[in-house]
């Protein structure tokens, strides 16, 4: 790559500028053990990882350089340095004219990549005096630093030198993702959570490069999204939760928050108003949208599919139009996402009609349609996506409609299934699905009728009737969720669950530090772990 040249001049430029401007040091050469950058515990694995065997020594004479910034690079820069301080206390300044003594120097640099397309790919060099990250977008730049963050070791090292030194193997990493769409689905309306808790899950999620959380934020339990033009929405729909609980619902504000959070995170929010069926708490605050002929009270429990909209009345659909306008207002990734799943108690006919009205809707405010498998049964455009949880027939369906599948099989990829018969949460209809099962699949050739080419990503959802706080909400997503993301951004040959069981049992001082309370499968041979597989049974 010609940038390269570039690049190496540049921080030898800015290493020796800031080294005869500032106090004169002479690098110290500082003799690590022989690493392995092959072996670095590294989720989801790279694409290709050529080790050189020593070590850039990451320590407090460290600086990073990134490019300009209005490109988002600097931000990108900042972000790694807050989050080397997090885990070793190093404080790394970022493009700072006078840095002080620096001996090594971590630049993020914007280079067009090997691949055009890929706007999330990157390459990763490390030397022993110089970390360089070539990224063509600082979306790409920051799925890069992931990876670095992931090869800093855990504890410091500092029997090697007098000072505190972090040795980050050398070599040279090249990278991109296997699918496009790697995400998870939190479901906030069976039970709510709060702000705090979804940007914790973002924190960890986009560690390990997910790129979307799909937010489930309407069912029949709850409506958790303030829409101003139908306050009743969340006063009354958003009053309760399973259990009966008090529920609760984002402001607006708070959803833009989210929002601007997994931005910062180069992550795309996916709201779902979840209809005509899972409706009930939207038809309690306005029962004029109600189908089913009975009297909507607020609900408690968790049956499903005895909730629809009335699809023959226009006023639905002017209060649909409402909802979807508002939410699109202030989502500004591609996707909305209509539900569609599930809708028992509404004819064929009628959700047919339904679906494909409210496809429009969604198409008039500028966005693509997604839907539970379901909604493939409609007259729908290709440039929808099917959502396949259950049905390969109606995954058949999109296809043959040319429409773009999101796979989510609940058999091995949804996150409230039970991890065995001794699971204190989650359901079991699916599946048990321990750590091993959830990783052992193949996306590319899970259904035989979804053909590779179709295939817009992996998403794992995480439904919520089970859980009520994030510590239940952490025991069900980890660890599986961390192999969904080497699911969809690993490519078919690098993953193999023998070597990724070692790098998930290393996860565990990341996972202890970040305070998740991650359930301790006994299929993993956990590195020092906090926790132990009896504790988290006995409480
Ligand atoms: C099925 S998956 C549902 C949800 C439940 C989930 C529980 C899907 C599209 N619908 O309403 O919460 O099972 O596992």
């Amino acid at each position: 790559m010609k940038n390269n040249v570039l690049v190496h001049a540049l921080v030898v430029f800015v290493g020796s500028a800031m080294l005869i401007g500032c106090q004169t040091k002479v690098k110290e050469q500082i003799n690590f053990p022989p690493t392995d950058l092959a072996s670095a515990d590294m989720i989801p694995m790279p694409l290709e990882v050529v080790p050189t065997n020593s070590a850039f020594g990451l320590d407090q004479f460290t600086a990073i350089y990134t490019s300009a910034e209005q490109t988002g690079f600097e931000k990108v820069g900042s972000f790694l340095s807050e989050k080397i301080k997090g885990k070793t206390g190093l404080v790394i300044p970022v493009n700072a004219a006078d840095p002080g003594e620096v001996n090594g120097v971590i630049y993020i640099n914007q280079a067009e990549g090997p691949d055009a397309e890929a706007t999330e790919a990157y390459e990763l060099n490390i030397t022993n005096d110089s970390i360089i990250i070539n990224a063509p977008t600082a979306e790409a730049a920051f799925r890069g630093i992931q990876t670095l963050r992931q090869i800093i070791p855990e504890v410091s090292n500092d029997t090697l030198a007098e000072r505190p030194i972090w040795p980050v193997p050398s070599g040279k990493i090249t990278d991109k993702p296997n699918f496009e769409y790697r995400g998870s689905m939190l479901d906030v309306a069976r039970h709510f959570f709060s702000v705090a808790d979804v940007k914790k899950y973002i924190d960890l999620l986009a560690y390990y490069k997910i790129n979307h959380l799909h937010l489930h934020l309407t069912d029949d339990q709850g409506w958790r999204i303030e829409i101003k033009s139908w306050p009743k929405l969340t006063e009354v729909g958003g009053s309760t939760e399973v259990g009966g609980e008090a529920g609760g619902f984002f402001t607006q504000e708070d959803y833009k928050e989210i929002v601007a959070y997994a931005a910062d995170h180069y992550m795309t929010i996916v709201p779902e108003v979840d209809m005509p069926g899972h409706t009930n708490a939207a038809s309690v605050s306005y029962p004029f949208l109600n189908g089913n002929g009975k009297t909507p009270k607020l609900y408690e429990g968790t049956k499903v599919g005895f909730s629809t909209f009335d699809t023959r009345k226009d006023t639905v659909y002017a209060f649909i139009d409402d909802v979807v306008r508002e939410i699109t207002e202030i989502s500004p990734g591609p996707y909305f996402h209509i539900g569609g799943d599930e809708s028992h108690v509404t004819k064929k006919n009628d959700y047919i009609y339904f679906v494909n009205r409210v496809e429009k809707i969604v198409q008039k405010y500028g966005k693509r349609m997604i839907g539970w498998d379901e909604v493939a049964t409609a007259d729908i455009d290709s440039t929808s996506i099917s959502q396949f949880w259950a049905s390969e027939e109606n995954a058949e369906k999109a296809i043959e409609k040319g429409m773009q599948v999101i796979l989510s099989p609940a058999k091995k990829a949804y996150l409230d299934m039970q991890y065995d018969t001794l699971s204190k949460f989650g359901l079991h209809w699916a599946a048990y699905i321990p750590v091993d099962t959830a990783y052992i699949w193949t996306p590319e050739s899970y259904a035989k009728g979804i053909p590779r080419e179709q295939i817009l990503g992996v998403e794992a959802p995480l439904w919520s009737e089970t859980i009520s706080n994030i510590e239940e909400l952490e025991y069900l997503a980890f660890p599986r969720v961390i192999g969904y993301s080497e699911l969809s951004w690993s490519t078919e040959e690098n993953r193999d669950w023998e070597n990724y069981k070692v790098r998930l049992a290393n996860q565990a001082p990341f996972l202890d530090r970040m305070n998740v309370k991650y359930y301790p499968s006994p299929r993993i041979d956990w590195k020092e772990s906090k926790y132990t597989y009896k504790e988290i049974m006995k409480d």
